[in-house]
């Protein structure tokens, strides 16, 4: 395992929906012994501290959707610091709740621009965030960021996407809770998706190469965003959208050391820990163990034994 510059940047956002504690994340995650983890598997740490949103107008009343311009102030302030922490190392996004992946994937898509290489990003979440301000029908903007940085209209106020992230670069494994409006447009994309159901019958290690063989192929640089919700709540109960059918320990950890394995990860969001919810930190310790699984840690070097 090559040894990493990990830039850790914390993002309290907590305008992506209306439930709040979100912004309580990032210091859960520090308390939960992130940068020892990291540490401690040889790689650099360096902590930006806690971000705050660019200067924003007031929210407007007339308006379906929740907190737009705060949102708007955080998507300029994280693609900003995003594309400039991606030069030295790699960005891990303390978050916070999704909608910090407005700015994050879209700085992340600037940088790679920059280095003349195709951003890719694996989703791993219960929902596909694929909503526009248009269609969501609960006026929340974390259920918007895949939408965005694809470029689908609508986002008016937010930063222009200079560089849209192709369809075909985007995987999404662990759904099981997809509004209509977001079935009908991803059905119509390019979109990879991988349903829970899809994920009893055939593993997840399947998809899960399958999408990392095609990124090393592209030489791509691979942006990973981990919903907590992608895990099962009995498992990881500190989110305010549980929804019951995630992935188990193990799937978590699997996707993670493949991740590993792949050497392709080159940033990283953790997101809507809702520290208020939590049982005694155990899902910031998860949602730290799941890092540490994806940036080398492992039980043994090498398997074993093979099975093949
Ligand atoms: N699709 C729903 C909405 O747009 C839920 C989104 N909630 C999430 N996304 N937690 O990951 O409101
Ligand atoms: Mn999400
Ligand atoms: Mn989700
Ligand atoms: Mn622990």
């Amino acid at each position: 395992m090559m040894s990493r510059k990990c830039i850790l940047i914390g993002a309290p956002v907590d305008s992506g929906k209306r439930r709040t504690g979100c912004l309580m994340g990032p210091d859960s995650y520090r308390t939960a012994g992130l940068a020892q983890a990291l540490s401690d598997l040889g790689h650099t740490v360096e902590d930006m501290g806690n971000l705050s949103p660019a200067t924003h107008a007031a929210e407007p009343d007339d308006t379906h959707l929740h907190q737009p311009n705060r949102t708007i102030g955080w998507t300029n302030r994280l693609i900003r610091t995003g594309q400039e922490a991606a030069q030295r190392g790699l960005p891990i996004f303390l978050g916070g709740d999704h909608a910090l992946a407005l700015g994050s994937v879209a700085g992340m898509a600037n940088h790679a621009a920059s280095v003349d290489r195709p951003l890719f990003v694996l989703w791993l979440d219960a929902h596909s965030d694929f909503h526009t301000p248009d269609t969501t029908g609960s006026g929340n903007l974390h259920g918007t960021p895949l939408g965005y940085v694809t470029g689908r209209g609508g986002f008016t106020g937010f930063p222009v996407i200079t560089n849209p992230v192709p369809e075909e670069n985007i995987c999404i494994i662990g759904l099981r809770s997809v509004d209509t409006a977001e079935r009908e447009a991803l059905q119509n994309s390019d979109i990879r998706f991988h349903d829970m159901r899809q994920i009893d019958e055939h593993g997840i290690a399947r998809p899960l190469a399958a999408f990392l063989q095609h990124v090393a192929s592209q030489n791509g640089l691979l942006h990973v965003s981990l919903d907590v919700d992608f895990l099962d709540p009995s498992i990881a109960p500190a989110v305010g959208t549980t929804v019951p059918g995630g992935a188990t320990m193990r799937e978590g950890h699997l996707v993670m050391e493949m991740i590993s394995d792949s050497g392709l990860m080159t940033s990283l969001d953790l997101v809507e820990l809702n520290p208020f919810l939590d049982e005694r930190g155990r899902t910031a310790h998860l949602m730290v163990d799941l890092t540490a699984s994806a940036l080398g840690r492992r039980v043994f070097d090498r398997p074993t034994r093979s099975f093949s």
